[in-house]
């Protein structure tokens, strides 16, 4: 696939030496007008687009088998029906999330694989080559719960301690409204090379309890700034005290290499079910590569 777009020229993608310094001593960084309002525009006229074609379906393809899934469901209803517990239910409660977008949204793959943003990610992972991992449109609903303290890695299908998230402002992020919240340099103190999902804050916490006696941070951030966050940041969000949506781009990168651990999280059943624990993932129409060595040559010329 050919991955050479640039859209966004207008993009806040260049860091000064001391906002890499500060990315990796404080394990995020935040980048105040990001983009700027006609980009902003643009990609709100996408996620409109998204939300009406997606018509409530989280990804655009099937992430199991019809019989696994008809297995689980099954599994689930008992489940919920000796907890008397709706678990999606709650789940929707803290936010709705629209994944991988770039794959049928043309508009979205523009921005998402943008190869000035691939650059950025690169200096910050200090990698060659990078990938996209994943992305998501994220909706806080009004008076939606908090997001709990968690890291990302663990969520995802391989194991990198440089991979990293850019989350995008679609409105202006407030503590009102449920901003997201960083532990600075919590991203050095998780040193398990796999650490494991922990479902809630409490959980969280009781498995580090060195992440308890460290302060957090609010980052609130106007629209069309961003937070850009290591995949071992502890973070969460707060509430959403306010009568409207709160609106939100994530995404994900790996740098170039990244091999699969055996966790589905957005990969499709199709995908899986030809890896093996240690696989690379280069699969081009799910993780593809948005800069590389070839790029920056072309970008010193
Ligand atoms: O937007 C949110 O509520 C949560 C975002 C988050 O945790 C993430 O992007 O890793």
């Amino acid at each position: 696939m050919k991955v050479v777009h640039n859209f966004y020229p207008a993009m806040k993608t260049s860091l000064t030496p001391q906002q890499i310094k500060d990315y990796q001593t404080q394990g995020f960084l935040i980048i105040d007008d990001f983009l700027t309002e006609d980009e902003i525009n643009s990609i709100e006229q996408t996620v409109k687009e998204v939300v009406k074609n997606r018509q409530g379906k989280t990804l655009p393809y099937e992430l199991k088998s019809p019989s696994i899934r008809a297995y689980e469901e099954g599994r689930n209803w008992l489940r919920e029906a000796i907890l008397n517990k709706n678990l999606d239910y709650e789940h929707n409660k803290v936010f709705t999330q629209l994944m991988n977008n770039w794959i049928d949204t043309p508009a979205f793959r523009d921005f998402a694989l943008n190869k000035e943003i691939g650059q950025m990610v690169s200096q910050l992972t200090k990698s060659q080559s990078v990938r996209i991992s994943h992305d998501q449109i994220i909706r806080k609903p009004a008076y939606g719960k908090s997001t709990e303290w968690h890291i990302d890695s663990p969520f995802w299908s391989f194991n990198n301690s440089e991979a990293l998230t850019i989350w995008i402002a679609l409105d202006d992020m407030t503590i009102q409204n449920g901003c997201l919240y960083y532990q600075p340099e919590s991203h050095t103190i998780i040193k398990e090379k796999y650490p494991h999902v922990k479902q809630n804050t409490e959980d969280f916490f009781q498995s580090y309890p060195a992440l308890k006696k460290l302060p957090s941070i609010p980052a609130e951030v106007k629209k069309g700034g961003c937070c850009i966050h290591n995949c071992l940041t502890s973070h969460g969000t707060g509430p959403n005290m306010s009568p409207y949506t709160r609106n939100a781009i994530a995404i994900s990168f790996m740098p170039d290499g990244a091999t699969f651990n055996g966790k589905q999280n957005t990969l499709s059943y199709e995908v899986i079910s030809k890896l093996k624990i240690g696989d690379l993932l280069t699969e081009e129409h799910l993780s593809p590569v948005i800069y590389s060595p070839k790029e920056r040559k072309s970008a010193s010329k």
